[in-house]
This record gives structure tokens, sequence and C-alpha cells, in this order.
């Protein structure tokens, strides 16, 4: 039997393991996707032990992405983005790779959103943020990164290609922009919260929100009442999923099954 897990802090809310588990029961995989909890210290042991045990791959999410960058060799795109979600344990030494960029660009894809020439507002510059702002820019949108704190959304601007970043005061550009991300964890277990104010909401947007607990989160109930095309965080989950258990298994993912297992 091979393992396969999550490591972050918290997991509990996670359904990467209802959704791996559908896909092994589909392909006829003997496999288990289980959740890992480290205390933020032990990340580096964590990695390393989960290498000595024979687990052949780990999904990181909060907050352990940019940490296992520096544990792993990443790959290009991992290296780029600055963030690992995915580690496969399978070479020589264990691979990083970054599949939440893969999630973002064909979450739009499926719902026939152009993303080329568009102008696009990512909120939130940690993992899913940085991901976010590079799958964008590659993808052609001119990017703008707002954070809580702008000096790390103006880092992140500067390493990607046409970007600009700002603080929390820069959300306004919501009003001009063609694409809205949510890549913090805001409105998570929470649903009167919404990192973005009702007022710059507008029917020429399309609406990512990455938070997937509750798949309808006040940001897309407020996007959709606007009229804005929206995606739940289900979407990313499903898309980041579908490329990660490709890169493990070498078989192609059975996305229907690990869909029907999130909804
Ligand atoms: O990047 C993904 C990760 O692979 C899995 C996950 C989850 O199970 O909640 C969320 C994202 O960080």
């Amino acid at each position: 039997m091979q393992v396969y897990g999550l490591v972050g802090n918290p997991v509990g809310h996670s359904l990467s393991p209802p959704m791996h588990e559908a896909a092994y029961e589909e392909t006829g995989l003997d496999a288990r996707y289980v959740t890992f909890e480290p205390a933020r210290d032990d990340i580096a042991a964590a990695v390393d032990g989960a290498d000595a045990l024979g687990v052949s791959g780990l999904n990181v999410t909060i907050p352990f992405k940019q940490d296992v960058l520096e544990l792993v060799d990443p790959d290009p795109l991992a290296e780029r983005i600055g963030a690992v979600n995915t580690v496969d344990f399978g070479g020589e030494t264990p691979t990083g790779y970054n599949t939440d960029a893969a999630g973002v660009t064909r979450s739009f894809e499926r719902h026939g959103v152009e993303l080329d020439g568009k102008d696009a507002v990512v909120v939130g510059a940690g993992g899913a943020g940085r991901a976010a702002a590079f799958a964008l820019a590659d993808a052609g949108a001119s990017v703008h990164v707002a954070n809580r704190t702008a000096e790390t959304a103006v880092e992140l601007a500067e390493a990607v290609p046409g970007a600009t970043g700002g603080g929390l005061d820069t959300l306004d550009r919501i009003r001009e922009a063609d694409v809205l991300l949510n890549a913090t964890s805001v409105g998570m277990e929470s649903p009167d919260e919404t990192p973005v104010s009702a007022e710059y909401l507008h029917g020429d947007l399309a609406v990512l929100d990455a938070v997937y607990t509750p798949l309808e989160t006040r940001l897309l109930r407020e996007a959709a009442a606007a009229g804005a095309v929206t995606i739940d965080g289900a979407w990313m989950l499903l898309l980041q999923g579908v490329e990660a258990f490709e890169l493990w298994t070498g078989r192609d993912a059975p996305v229907e099954a690990m869909n029907a297992a999130l909804r």
C-alpha cells in the first residue's frame, strides 16, 4: 500500500483526503491519503520523517508552502513562485512542485474566463497568492496584488512580470478589474467574513475564492449578487489535486470521481 498525505496546520478542514481516496478507488490504486499537522518548528523533521518512512507524496498547505521550498529540490515553476504544495518522494531526492498555479488557470478555463490581456487583482501574498500572481501573469493578465502588509505585496509584484502591489487600501482597483482572486484565508470557517468590501464588486468580474469551507463564502455570495461570474474554491482544490495525482502516479486523474467527492 502507498501512503500520500497533506501536511499543514491546521488540516482538519481539508477535503483532500476524500478527493484523493476517490481517485484511488476509481483507478484501483492501493493507496491511502492522510493528514499530518506538525508544529511550525517541526516541518523539516516531518518532511525527512515522511521520506524515511516511505511516504510516496505529500501535499503542503498553510503555513508550510514556503518552508518546504527549502527542504526539497524544487522544479523551475515552484522555484519561481517560491512555494511548494506538492512533494514527490519517488526520486533520489524529494522533488517539489507547485500545482496551485495550474489550479488557478484551469479553474478560470473551466468557466470560460479568458485571462489574456485582462486586469486581475489578487488579494493575499502568501503561498496561494504567490502561485495565483505568477499563474495569472503567465496567462497574460496584468496583475495587482493587494495584501495586509503592503511591503510583502510589493516584493511579490517585483518578481511577477508586469505586476504591481500595495496594501488593502488598493483594493479599490477591483472596480476597474476583470478578475478577482481571494488567496487569503478570510472567510474560511467564518461565513460572515469577507476580504473585499461589496462596494468594489461588479457585473464584469470573474471571482475565484480559494477558500472552500464553506463552498459559498460571503465574497462569492456578494459577487453573485453584483452579477459577477463566481468560481468556488472546490474548483481550485480539485484542479491542483488532479495535477498532483498525475505527477505522483503518472496516470490520468479521474477528474469526475474526484469532483464528486467534493460536492
Ligand atoms: O495547495 C493545496 C493543497 O495541496 C491541499 C489543500 C487542502 O487540502 O486544503 C489546499 C491547498 O493549499
